[in-house]
């Protein structure tokens, strides 16, 4: 059985949150094969060198995971995209490339986090070729951590007013990037998160069967994908 998760959106003001996600690693997450996270882990991410105690305890307890002999992966969302390799070796996770196929019991699946699928949303694709630029975020990693911070928090609060005047269609993916996902890699499935719209839709790509899951965020619930070799089930659990 291998596990999916994505959206948790931790962060030191949402305890309710760590402590879910605390009782996941040491409970249910221990039978698992693996464990996947696609993204949003964190609520924002402004460099591996942010002392804030919460990025450590949730490392330790991922590592913990690991060392009880269940691997864990990582692809980045948009809020924590730069998540580094220092994390990575505390936390014990392996980072993926923001695509990744895997062979799961003979059923071969995409994984991403979900954001570059919505490509109705040209502000945020712009937004996201900007940042995504390794020379403006290894700029960007070089300032002092109050400054990082500010950007940060400005561009959390330029992106709540963006989304405030955003249709809803806008905000979720677009089903012909879906469908070229799919025929890209050649896989009829899929697992992602960003658009915290929990389903499992059934859809027709090229002529084919496919499915798309969606993760569902964590707000007041937990979220899962558990892939086993008879099934693929989303499911909410309470922290
Ligand atoms: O995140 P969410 O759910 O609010 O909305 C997302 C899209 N927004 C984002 C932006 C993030 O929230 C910001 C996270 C910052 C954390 C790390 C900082 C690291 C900086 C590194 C620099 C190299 O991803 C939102 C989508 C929505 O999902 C649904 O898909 O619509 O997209 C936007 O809102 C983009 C807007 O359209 C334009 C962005 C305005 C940002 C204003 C920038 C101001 C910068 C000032 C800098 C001095
Ligand atoms: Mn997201």
């Amino acid at each position: 059985m291998i596990l999916f998760i994505a959206d948790l959106h931790l962060c030191s003001e949402e305890p309710a949150i760590t402590a879910g996600f605390l009782r996941f690693l040491a409970g249910q997450a221990r039978e698992a094969q693996a464990l996947y996270i696609l993204g949003d882990l964190f609520e924002a991410w402004i460099g591996d060198d942010d002392p804030e105690p919460l990025h450590r305890e949730i490392a330790l307890a991922i590592k913990d995971l690991v060392d009880s002999g269940v691997p864990c992966y990582f692809i980045h969302g948009n809020r924590d995209f730069l998540v580094g390799k220092r994390f990575a070796r505390l936390s014990g996770m392996t980072l993926l490339p923001e695509e990744k196929v895997l062979d799961l019991y003979g059923r071969r699946i995409l994984i991403l986090h979900g954001d570059t699928l919505c490509t109705d949303d040209a502000g945020y694709q712009a937004f996201r070729r900007k940042v995504h630029q390794p020379w403006l975020q290894r700029l960007f990693l070089t300032l002092p951590l109050f400054i990082r911070k500010r950007v940060a928090a400005k561009m959390r609060a330029g992106s709540k007013a963006a989304n405030s005047s955003k249709s809803v269609a806008i905000m979720d993916v677009n089903q012909q990037a879906v469908i070229d996902a799919l025929t890209r890699h050649q896989v009829q499935w899929m697992i992602h998160g960003h658009t915290h719209r929990p389903a499992i839709h059934p859809l027709d790509a090229n002529g084919q069967q496919a499915f798309r899951c969606v993760l569902g965020a964590w707000h007041t619930q937990g979220s899962t994908i558990k892939v086993t070799p008879e099934d693929v089930e989303l499911i909410p659990f309470d922290f």
